[in-house]
């Protein structure tokens, strides 16, 4: 999958993407990312990318004609028909762990992180497939979601989790929060460990673990449970926990 994103602050995103897994992907070749400045694609003295809104208001927009370019010069590069366009923007589809996992078999994203208060709305309509968004609440650019989206989209891809975070990834805790972790030391400003944990009993471990799991997503999340199906075994193991508190 080769990522290629249109933004005015390329380090800032190659810089975040040479970490952890992302960088390691990138290193190993089972990605390709690649940043377009749309600033190198203004030929005017001024090499304006942003310009007054029509009918007045505060602040600046992004032109078309820069970010239209810079596409194009993502799409040349790679020349599949297995490309998509995103415009990563406040007014967006909300980001789901499940439009993350469609997109993994794209060939190329393409992905525009806006600056100032928007972008030319023909840009978006015309040149873009989709508008995504992080969710509701405000940020400064798009560069941050357009790395959310990379490092999200990477993880899923084969070959680069290890086995064992990759059956993390589609176990049958899919759909629920995590459960609680601990490490050592055992005791830690007097709080102890679950005597479960250090039984070696794995069926308990396991069984535990799962029902933590629906417990927690309970209270905290329920409208993650909403739509869910619970197996008999967890539809019990959940009915202890509410029981117990
Ligand atoms: C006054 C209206 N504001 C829209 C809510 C203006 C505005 C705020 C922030 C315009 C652009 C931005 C920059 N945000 C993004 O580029 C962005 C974003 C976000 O702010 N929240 C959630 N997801 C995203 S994806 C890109």
């Amino acid at each position: 999958m080769r990522f290629d994103v249109v933004s005015l602050f390329p380090e800032m995103v190659l810089g975040a993407a040479a970490f952890g897994v992302t960088g390691r992907a990138i290193e190993r070749d089972l990605v390709q990312l690649a940043v377009w400045n749309p600033r190198d694609y203004v030929y005017d003295r001024h090499k304006t990318v942003d310009d007054r809104p029509y009918g007045g208001g505060p602040g600046m927009l992004m032109k078309y004609q820069p970010l239209a370019d810079a596409v194009a010069a993502a799409k040349i590069q790679k020349s599949t028909n297995s490309s998509k366009v995103i415009c990563l923007t406040p007014q967006g589809r909300p980001i789901t762990q499940s439009l993350l996992q469609t997109a993994t078999n794209l060939e190329q994203l393409i992905l525009i992180a806006g600056r100032y208060e928007g972008i030319d709305e023909r840009f978006v309509t015309g040149v873009c497939d989709e508008e995504w968004s992080l969710g509701d609440f405000v940020i400064s650019g798009g560069e941050l979601a357009a790395l959310v989206i990379v490092d999200g989209i990477t993880r899923l891809l084969p070959g680069v989790l290890g086995d064992e975070a990759s059956a993390v990834n589609d176990s049958y805790t899919d759909g629920l929060l995590d459960c609680p972790h601990y490490t050592r030391p055992e005791v830690i400003q007097g709080q102890g460990v679950p005597q479960v944990l250090l039984s070696g009993h794995h069926a308990d471990i396991e069984r535990w673990r799962l029902k933590q799991a629906l417990g927690r997503t309970w209270q905290r999340r329920p409208d993650m449970l909403k739509n869910k199906v619970l197996t008999p075994e967890q539809s019990a193991l959940l009915q202890e926990f509410k029981n117990e508190v």
